[in-house]
């Protein structure tokens, strides 16, 4: 029995030390301590032996489970520490590595020439307005001096959802509904911000959905000469001081007379370039002194007021700017160009 019970220690020794995890261990634990187990089993033939011998094999049992206890409760603790170390090391931070950098975010190179024309215009005085994308006929053309059956309402250039409802082809629209709203008394001085629609097939330079910027200011005495000084303003602070203006003559239903405008080449100064086409100036907006059938329809007498009004297409502003070869980089998200616009 001795000999059996020192097998038994043996045994379970080496398992417990073979055993990689809480789980065998325990099951070592259970497979030689418990009550079903060899030790159990051998103690149980205690009643053939002597009186003499029956004390000295239980104190080497109890020896024997206690040895096994201990080295179960060793391999226990030392398989929980390793498995907390591998927990540590698994978590460790390294503090001295390097911040991921957290990635900004930057405005969109159209929001960006959007805001600042605003801005520039917001500092001279002006108020922007917002009005409907989607308008009456009257307001996008009839109150704009474009009457019933002018070519400027077919159906191929506009975006008809009725009869008399359309997507706005211009922020002009805007401007009448504002003016209405001063019932015939100035000063108006208004810029109209915006998205508009033409029926359009899109290529590099033409888009069916793009964004414009009205001005708009009705007085008494305004003159062409405030335009010009207005637009001059606008053009050094747009590209460059040295920039100078010149007004050719044009033509639109809603302002007479009517002036394209340019700006001196920002590339060449006005020697001629690829920029300018070799012509020394580049076109950024049309102008004109505010027909007064339109004052008229607004409400306001024409006798007694006048004003001036421009507009131009911010995204070719932004493209002459930052030489942007196509419109429709501005919508369709493609992060390579996005990120090429990073404010400081
Ligand atoms: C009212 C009175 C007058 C707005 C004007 C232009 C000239 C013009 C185009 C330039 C390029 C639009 O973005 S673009 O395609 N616009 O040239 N717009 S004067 O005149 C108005 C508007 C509203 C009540």
């Amino acid at each position: 029995m001795q000999e059996q019970l020192l097998k038994l220690r043996d045994e379970a020794l080496a398992q417990v030390q073979e055993a990689t995890d809480l789980k065998m261990v325990n099951q070592v634990r259970v497979s030689y301590l418990g009550k079903k187990g060899p030790i159990t089993e051998v103690l149980r033939g205690m009643g053939k032996l002597s009186p003499e011998e029956r004390p000295k094999i239980g104190s080497l049992a109890n020896e024997v489970r206690e040895a096994i206890a201990t080295e179960i409760a060793k391999k226990q603790q030392q398989l929980e520490q390793e498995e907390v170390e591998k927990k540590l090391s698994a978590e460790t931070i390294d503090v001295t590595l390097p911040g991921r950098p957290s990635r900004m975010g930057n405005r969109h190179p159209l929001t960006a020439v959007i805001e600042e024309i605003e801005d520039l215009f917001i500092g001279m005085g002006y108020t922007v307005e917002e009005g409907p994308e989607v308008e009456t006929d009257y307001y996008n053309f009839e109150a704009l001096n474009l009457p019933k059956g002018h070519p400027a309402r077919d159906m191929q250039d506009s975006f008809y959802i009725t009869d008399e409802v359309l997507m706005r082809t211009h922020t002009s629209p805007v401007q009448a509904r504002t003016l209405e709203k001063f019932k015939g008394q100035g000063p108006v001085k208004i810029i109209c911000p915006g998205k508009v629609y033409r029926r359009d097939d899109d290529d590099a330079t033409h888009s069916h959905q793009f964004t414009q910027i009205e001005g708009l200011v009705v007085d008494e005495n305004i003159r062409m000469s405030d335009l010009k000084g207005t637009l001059e303003v606008f053009a050094k602070k747009m590209f460059g001081e040295d920039r100078e203006i010149r007004l050719r003559p044009s033509f639109f239903p809603f302002t007479e007379p009517s002036v394209e405008v340019d700006v001196s080449c920002f590339s060449c100064g006005g020697d001629g370039c690829n920029v300018c086409k070799g012509t020394g100036w580049i076109e950024i907006l049309g102008a004109g002194m505010v027909h007064p059938n339109v004052l008229e329809m607004a409400g306001f007498d024409s006798k007694k007021y006048s004003g001036f009004a421009f507009g131009m297409g911010p995204e070719r502003i932004a493209m002459l700017k930052y030489g942007i070869d196509d419109i429709r980089h501005f919508y369709t998200n493609d992060v390579r160009f996005l990120n090429q616009f990073k404010q400081a």
